[in-house]
């Protein structure tokens, strides 16, 4: 047996199949997490399950991305979220109370429970040693139902960690350095787990960062055991009793092994557009920046806020430099400004934004054309500022901050030469501030069974798919390349406030290759469904990357795509296209990827028999001339799913 921490909180969980890597199994779910942008449809979902009120140890819907509130949408949503949680007995966080996954971990977080999380960036909970999963709305609502969630078994990727940082070195650049290893393909079905002497010296806020970022990895979550600092933050949030210590055996056996000296690790940056273009700073400074942001699930921690306001004490940022502050939870923001220390921030030109993702999600502080803007995120998809071409890179909070200084990339270690200043020491307080004021608590059963549940004008319930056809006659809508991102998919920024309205929503799919006068994606799928015709998407390597948005596979849907060819799929975008009755499909040979072009008619003459029976399923070009194979990598749930025209359909069909 493996004896990795992974499995031993995989072996607690497990209710189907058996822990033996790359098998299906299902694991039992303490907890829930919802973020307003993917939790509206989930809620909705949740309703037509019928189940009322959720099953699970503790569920939490949060409000955090949308709430910038140009027009009634987002509020509309805030109102239905309310209503609809009092009404499930689900803990209700209220808009300003912070990023789901900064407050999950200050208030909610719990050692050796399972998470599941309607947000890619749910493994921010592994830095507390939880199983922490980011997965699809629907699947996050059949959890709360108290169903299973339905995984591939991980293989567990060991990083053992030893030395530990060098001044002005940070946790941001232990995962930065991962991800120049391990890049953002190619990892589906692992997890990473940290072990080695080095653990003990990262606080958890330092191991959140790193797990949090995992998610770029696309691996299915990252690890940390639990210990005598995971027992001392929990006491410092007043949650002592949710401790218990939790570490691999000594012989745990991982799939493979990376190892990190942290005392050889240097400040580094994802350059623009991924999270795994990564260089050293020291190759990079110089450049002329004019924006830095720290904020984000990834670094806005109380120490990260407080090492910059440390190292602002008495100085400004430069005069050419927009600087912005989006301090992750409530919590953080009170206690900076109880402590003086965002006064030092003002006086240093930061304009401070409220807790939540705001300019992570494109929610505004785009940069200017051409401008490079540094920030502490995780994700630097092209356009994901919300700006065309941006130069967005991805860096540690100090490097951010010695850069806003300068004005221009700065390795954070020259400041002792330039300025005399060494990296200051941001200890973790022994009590955090607790103000839980904005979290509406679950109500009892006799009252939440009297709540009205508001859902304004904007809240549109979703469309169920339509059964597969046997013999799916389809049409290439689009071909595209590598590392398609959901965020490509289904753009947020300004169209986030169509996320509870898929009709309106769907208008928007594939935005960024639509190109002016010619009709769009949108466009020409619904003109094809119209006469019949399936839609198909072909990818290259890594299709769905990033975002967990269903989103990505409900609006297509509406729009009439029935399959995704591609050389290899995301595993939350897959389990997202099965859920809502779209066909993954990946290239047998790869090579078939270039004789395959838009607006190419494919048929797949034994659609609804492969998915039943097979690992294969034939495809024919009529036009070209030609046949080859995909290939159906699918549980014998997935192939449930599909047959019965997504997961919906199927848990209506079980309850007959
Ligand atoms: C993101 O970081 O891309 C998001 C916005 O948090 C998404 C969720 C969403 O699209 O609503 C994610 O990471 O899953
Ligand atoms: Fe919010 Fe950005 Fe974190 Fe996504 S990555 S949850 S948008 S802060």
């Amino acid at each position: 047996m493996h004896r990795t921490l992974t499995y031993k909180i995989l072996a607690q969980h497990l209710v189907e199949g058996q822990l033996e890597a790359g098998k299906p199994i299902g694991i039992r779910i303490d907890q829930t997490l919802t973020q307003d942008a993917t939790g509206t449809t989930a809620f909705l979902l949740f309703e037509s399950m019928g189940v009322g009120r959720v099953r699970t140890d503790l569920s939490v819907s949060y409000v955090d991305h949308n709430m910038s509130q140009f027009g009634p949408e987002n509020h509309n949503d805030h109102l239905y979220l309310q209503t609809i949680a009092a009404r499930s007995g689900v803990y209700h966080s209220r808009p300003g109370n912070g990023i789901c996954h900064q407050v999950h971990l200050e208030r909610f977080g719990k050692p050796g429970a399972t998470l599941l999380g309607s947000d890619s960036h749910t493994p921010t909970g592994g830095g507390l040693g939880m199983i922490a999963i980011g997965a699809g709305g629907l699947d996050v609502a059949a959890a709360m139902g108290g169903g299973a969630f339905y995984l591939t078994c991980p293989k567990v990727i060991g990083v053992e960690l030893t030395g530990k940082f060098g001044e002005w070195v940070a946790s941001k650049d232990v995962i930065l350095k991962l991800l120049s290893i391990l890049t953002t393909k190619g990892n589906v079905g692992c997890v990473v787990e940290y072990f080695g002497a080095g653990v003990e010296t990262l606080t958890v806020p330092q191991r959140a960062t790193i797990t949090n970022m995992g998610a770029e990895l696309g691996v299915t979550t990252s690890i940390f055991p639990s210990d005598e600092k995971t027992k001392s933050f929990l006491e410092a949030q007043g949650r002592g009793d949710a401790y218990q210590p939790l570490q691999a055996a000594m012989n745990a056996q991982y799939d493979r092994v990376i190892k990190l000296n942290l005392s050889e690790l240097e400040p580094m940056a994802a350059c623009p557009s991924s999270p795994d273009n990564i260089q050293p700073i020291a190759e990079i400074k110089g450049r002329r920046i004019h924006q830095v942001v720290i904020g984000s699930c990834t670094n806005s921690s109380f120490s990260d806020l407080m090492l910059a306001a440390e190292v602002l004490k008495g100085r400004t940022v430069d005069a050419g430099v927009e600087f912005a502050v989006a301090p992750g939870s409530r919590q953080v923001l009170q206690m900076l400004a109880k402590n003086g220390m965002l006064a030092v921030l003002i006086a240093a030109g930061a304009r401070i934004l409220e807790s939540g993702c705001g300019p992570c999600i494109g929610q505004g502080f785009s940069p200017a054309d051409g401008v490079v803007t540094l920030r502490t995120f995780n994700r630097n998809f092209a356009g994901r500022t919300g700006t065309k071409g941006d130069q967005c890179y991805l860096v540690s909070p100090e490097t951010a901050i010695a850069s806003a200084i300068m004005g221009e990339i700065t390795d954070p270690r020259t400041l002792k030469q330039m300025l005399g200043l060494s990296c200051p020491v941001v200890k973790l307080p022994k009590e955090f501030l607790i103000d839980d004021s904005m979290i509406d608590k679950p109500l009892p059963r006799d009252e939440s069974g009297k709540v009205t549940v508001v859902r304004g004008p904007t809240i549109v319930v979703p469309e169920s798919p339509k059964p597969l056809p046997a013999e799916l006659d389809g049409r290439v809508l689009l071909k595209c390349g590598d590392k398609i991102t959901t965020d490509h998919i289904m753009p947020a920024g300004s169209f986030l406030k169509y996320r509870s309205n898929v009709p309106v929503y769907s208008k928007y799919v594939f935005n960024c290759f639509n190109e002016e006068g010619q009709p769009t994606f949108a466009e020409r799928a619904l003109a094809h469904k119209q006469q019949g015709v399936g839609g198909i998407v072909v990818g290259g390597e890594s299709y769905g990357q990033g975002s967990s948005r269903e989103h990505a596979a409900l609006c297509p849907m509406y729009l009439g795509v029935r399959a995704v060819l591609a050389k290899s799929i995301e595993r939350i975008h897959k389990a997202n296209l099965i859920n809502f009755a779209i066909v993954p499909v990946e290239f047998d040979n790869p090579d078939d990827y270039d004789r395959v072009h838009a607006g190419d008619a494919l048929r797949i003459p034994e659609l609804l028999e492969s998915i039943r029976l097979l690992d294969t399923v034939r495809i024919i070009n009529d036009a070209g001339g030609y046949e080859f194979n995909g290939r159906l990598t699918l549980s014998t749930r997935d192939r449930a799913i599909l047959l019965a025209g997504g997961l919906l359909n199927l848990a209506k069909k079980a309850g007959k």
